[in-house]
């Protein structure tokens, strides 16, 4: 239990995730996929709390995007934008992503319960597509806002084949809508998002804060091996063109290259294997590959060798490979502004400003194409997310929303 007051910034905001975290489509665990009907759910209640805590707009945008704004001095000043996600990884936490737009909603109500007006107008956004695990596209929402979300993107496919156009149909939304989403760069003057660090390194240092410098790049591809199906009793060893022996010894080859360079990561995070009897063997195994960098050089030439090394496996055991290259994402440095806003302000709470990247993508990724970006990073137990190990304290969730409420009072927009 907190020893925080129930009034404070950080008691009211851990009630919020607590209610968020039971949107769920899969009971005991945390799973709100985009557009499912746990996200809509979610969108219901994330409208209910920005409307409560004082915006005086609130809206569903055509792609689930929750807006809420909470006008300036007067109304239609350009706006600063303090948003994150509200879909979650499958059996994932109560934080990635919720706490970024809870922490918006508590900055809004701590200025409306102060009865302060700001010299622009602040958008609280809840995205839905952050995390690329129900459809192929991501982050749809916030590139749709930044404008470099094209249609084939909203044509994109579940595992069921239904596309997100027809999802938001059934979601209540209108998709046609989408490309009038795109924001005038004249109208917002930037974009924060606070994050947990899904990292050790803040629990390590002891510090409840960071800031973050640059987003890693990420590549994501599928690839599907496809060999011989056979009897398991008959087939000699030898004559075997096994799609899961020859994908392991390319997942293999993956996590060795992964490692060449002390700052990249290369994951297999799903394996499919066809038709997956105990006494066939495999003839298709589709698998997922996502790999990282802070340098985009650096991740093209692992991307490459990796290309390489299951093209080689592919040809020496006899099976074929094929490669969809589905997402694509370059290093998002931080508008030095922001970096500097933020760093001050836990400067103003006696903390020590620690710099870092992010190995996680970000919301932020997109939106740096509109404005300029900043992310505030808070402490997480152990460093653990996509877990439902993934866990925080009110107290250092009171400690960042405390910063950001600052940042937001000292923000002047960049001339
Ligand atoms: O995978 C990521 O980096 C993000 O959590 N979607
Ligand atoms: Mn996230
Ligand atoms: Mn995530």
């Amino acid at each position: 239990m907190t020893k925080l007051s129930p009034n404070s910034l950080g008691a009211r905001a851990w009630n919020r995730l607590e209610a968020l975290r039971l949107f769920t489509d899969e009971p005991g665990k945390i799973t709100r996929l985009y557009l499912s009907p746990s996200h809509r759910q979610a969108v219901d209640a994330t409208v209910v709390m920005m409307k409560e805590a004082g915006c005086d707009q609130v809206h569903v945008d055509a792609l689930g995007t929750v807006v809420g704004r909470y006008e300036g001095k007067s109304a239609g000043l350009p706006a600063l934008l303090i948003g994150s996600h509200i879909d979650t990884v499958v059996d994932g936490g109560a934080y990635d992503g919720a706490l970024g737009v809870i922490a918006g909603i508590g900055v809004v109500e701590a200025l409306r319960d102060a009865g302060e007006r700001l010299d622009f107008a602040i958008e609280v956004l809840a995205f839905g597509d952050e995390e690329n695990v129900r459809f192929t596209s991501n982050l749809t929402s916030s590139r749709a806002l930044a404008g470099t979300l094209d249609a084939a993107g909203i044509e994109a496919k579940d595992e069921n084949g239904i596309s997100i156009h027809r999802a938001l149909l059934t979601f209540g939304c209108d998709p046609t809508e989408w490309t009038s989403l795109k924001r005038d760069p004249s109208t917002v003057l930037g974009y924060v998002e606070m994050h947990i660090e899904q990292g050790p390194v803040l629990e390590a240092e002891h510090l409840a804060v960071g800031v973050v410098t640059a987003i890693n790049g990420a590549s994501r591809w599928t690839l599907t091996v496809s060999g011989e199906a056979g009897h398991a009793g008959t087939v000699p060893m030898k004559l075997r063109h096994d799609a899961l022996t020859a994908a392991a010894e390319m997942a293999l080859a993956i996590e060795r290259l992964g490692a060449t360079d002390a700052n990249t990561v290369a994951t297999v995070g799903r394996f499919n294997v066809e038709p997956g009897a105990v006494n066939v063997i495999p003839a298709k195994v589709r698998f997922t590959l996502d790999a990282r960098s802070p340098d985009d050089a650096v991740r093209a030439k692992m991307v490459d060798e990796i290309a390489a090394a299951c093209k080689a496996i592919a040809t020496r055991r006899g099976v074929q490979l094929s490669i969809d290259r589905f997402f694509e994402s370059k290093a998002t440095p931080m508008a030095s502004s922001f970096i500097n806003g933020l760093s001050d302000a836990i400067a103003r709470h006696q903390i020590a400003s620690r710099l870092l990247p992010s190995g996680a993508g970000h919301d932020a990724m997109a939106m740096a194409e509109l404005c300029p970006a900043g992310m505030l990073f808070v402490r997480c137990k152990d460093g653990i997310s996509h877990s439902p190990l993934e866990s925080m304290t009110a107290e250092d969730c009171d400690v960042a929303i405390s910063v950001l409420l600052d940042f937001v009072r000292h923000f002047k927009a960049a001339n």
